[in-house]
């Protein structure tokens, strides 16, 4: 498929794994169609993945199952997936919830913490959860509807805990337009203190949303964040498995303030990572789409970050984090 109009580019600091995708159905020992949109961090020695798993394919927009399994790996980059899912549809307890998708990992005092969206009957929420054993799961809070794209910070910041998130306004802003917002919280459970923090229009190259990624990463010159993009285009038509898709996610990068993050320090104006590779823009359920979910620095200031290529596949690419500071400041 032709780059789409307008066209957006990868920054030439960041490149792809060449065995991409590292995850995908293949790779999982149950019913599975799309392995996508995972949250990665280190834990207890190892790297651990959260994957979201679509599977049972209807045709249009439509799957009956939605899951999320966890996968393993020594090096970050060759993964084994667990033998049986975390989370199914089944499982879900509270008759009002459809499914539970987009995980994004943070290690925090000690503990996997789990950010996830929840589509319920009425209304779509945000939420934070832990597990302690990689089996159990538990829910410490749950926003209103409509929010998603919850991610945590690793530690508390100035005595209190931090998360970026996307809430969905409707009324004030139109139909889909979507930014990116940050609150804070004395015990994981009550948040507030709310304030925006990227604005769709801070971003030349998206018209549609702009919502947190990866959980945000320490550096010495601020939190590093990796964000999703999305511009959208009526005249664009099949671009995937449904009918029409119109929308097309990329990858930004930012740095937000140490001691305060709610102010943005800085932000590169073009995409980090643009659908280019066919993974990306040619082949899957809806095509031009880049989600990344989880980054990992390395001691050596080599940047992992992973991410959902067109909504069926796990990928990687890697950076290095002086670049991306200097993306960011430049
Ligand atoms: C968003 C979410 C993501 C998905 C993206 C592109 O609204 O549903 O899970 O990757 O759309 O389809």
């Amino acid at each position: 498929m032709p780059i789409l109009s307008p066209p957006l580019r990868s920054s030439p600091v960041i490149r792809r794994w060449a065995k991409n995708p590292i995850l995908a159905k293949k790779d999982i020992p149950y019913a599975a169609d799309c392995i996508f949109n995972a949250g990665v961090c280190k834990y207890e020695g190892r790297y651990v993945m959260l994957f979201r798993n679509d599977y049972d394919y209807q045709g249009g927009a439509h799957f009956n199952g939605c899951a999320l399994g966890f996968a393993f790996s020594d090096d970050g980059i060759h993964w084994t997936a667990a033998e049986k899912p975390f989370l199914t549809k089944e499982m879900l307890t509270l008759p009002d919830v459809q499914r539970i998708y987009d995980p994004r990992l943070t290690v925090l005092e000690g503990k996997l913490y789990i950010c996830f969206a929840m589509d319920t009957n009425h209304g779509l929420r945000g939420g934070i959860g832990y597990t302690t054993d990689l089996t159990d799961f538990h829910v410490c809070s749950l926003s209103l509807p409509d929010n998603r794209n919850m991610v945590l910070f690793p530690e508390k910041v100035g005595g209190l805990y931090c998360r970026l998130e996307r809430p969905m306004p409707v009324y004030s802003r139109g139909k889909d337009r979507f930014d990116t917002w940050i609150s804070r919280s004395p015990d994981l459970r009550f948040w507030g203190e709310s304030s925006l923090l990227l604005r769709v229009e801070d971003l030349p190259w998206a018209n549609d949303k702009v919502g947190p990624a990866a959980p945000p990463v320490r550096t010495e010159k601020g939190w590093l964040c990796t964000f999703h993009g999305v511009d959208i285009d009526q005249n664009r038509g099949k671009n995937g498995w449904e009918d029409s898709w119109k929308k097309r996610y990329c990858a930004g990068i930012m740095l937000l303030d140490l001691e305060d993050p709610s102010k943005v320090i800085g932000l590169y104006k073009d995409p980090l990572l643009a659908p280019e590779a066919p993974y990306e823009a040619d082949e899957g359920f809806r095509e031009n789409v880049i989600f990344p979910g989880g980054m990992i620095l390395e001691p050596d200031g080599e940047v992992k970050i992973y991410y959902g290529a067109a909504d069926t596949v796990e990928c990687l690419a890697v950076s290095h984090v002086d670049d991306l500071l200097r993306l960011c400041l430049e």
